[in-house]
């Protein structure tokens, strides 16, 4: 029963974008197709169950009344990064790799020219501040099925520019991951682009995860690789995401 809904959650988010990349995923015997049927485990809460494949709010122009606040690290000062900003993110790649057949690395004239999707949403902090932003990028889904996921892959990392923390025994990148339920979910976007303009620096230039149905901290800015896994224990601590390692909810659902 729940194997079959996954398969039609599947089918539903694949066919809402009517992209060839997607192709592959209605051949029963495909591999993404056995990927959404594997989905049952990690299936870990009643409130995962139930949420399924439901659409978080999508809001109008209108409803856009400030800017995105700029939260957690608002400014990576790693000398690559700050030499790639000042270029203009020229020579940025997002890379795709791990349980994937065909790794990738894309720039973002690359991305650029991938089917977009636009979407006015509202960003919860835990710390208990909302922003409504519109967001424009690549659906997840589309990068991920252009890498080929193994049918063992569970999770997807992202791994991201900024050390959120430093001492004396080294620094600590921000990172994050989500299921491949949430990942290749139509809400689930690399943006780029934030209120009708590039993504600002401060809000995780040149690209950052939107994942819709989940709290802010989940959704990682200054993604530089996508890596799938099927366990999130060489993460961190564990818990799979930087905030989750200290305490937070790794499924932050709202
Ligand atoms: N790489 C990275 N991603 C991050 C953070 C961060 O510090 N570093 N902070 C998180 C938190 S707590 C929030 S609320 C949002 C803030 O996004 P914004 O700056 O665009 O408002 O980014 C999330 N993603
Ligand atoms: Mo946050």
């Amino acid at each position: 029963m729940i194997n079959r809904r996954h398969l039609m959650l599947g089918s539903a988010a694949l066919s809402l974008s009517g992209c060839k990349v997607f192709d592959r995923a209605s051949d029963p015997d495909s591999a993404l197709r056995q990927l959404f049927a594997s989905h049952e485990g990690l299936t870990r809460s009643t409130q995962r169950a139930l949420i399924g494949d439901r659409l978080a709010p999508e809001f109008s122009e209108a409803d856009i009344r400030q800017g995105q606040r700029p939260n957690g690290s608002t400014d990576p000062d790693s000398t690559d990064y700050r030499r790639m900003a000042e270029a203009g993110f020229r020579d940025y790649r997002l890379t795709v790799t791990g349980l994937v057949d065909v790794p990738q690395s894309l720039s973002l004239a690359d991305l650029a020219r991938l089917p977009s999707r636009t979407q006015i949403t509202r960003h919860d902090c835990v710390e208990g501040w909302s922003c409504i932003a519109k967001w424009q990028g690549v659906p997840l889904g589309t990068v991920l099925q252009m890498a080929r996921p193994k049918v063992t892959a569970r999770y997807a990392v992202f791994h991201c520019f900024d050390a959120i923390e430093r001492s004396l025994s080294g620094e600590v990148f921000y990172y994050e991951s989500i299921d491949l339920i949430d990942a290749f979910h139509s809400q689930t976007i690399l943006a780029y682009a934030m209120n009708g303009a590039p993504l600002p620096v401060a809000n995780g230039a040149p690209l950052r995860l939107r994942v819709e149905r989940q709290l802010g901290y989940k959704m990682a800015k200054y993604v530089h690789t996508v890596e799938l896994t099927d366990s999130l224990a060489a993460l961190g601590y564990g818990k799979g995401s930087y905030w989750a390692d200290r305490g937070y909810e790794w499924y932050a659902g709202i």
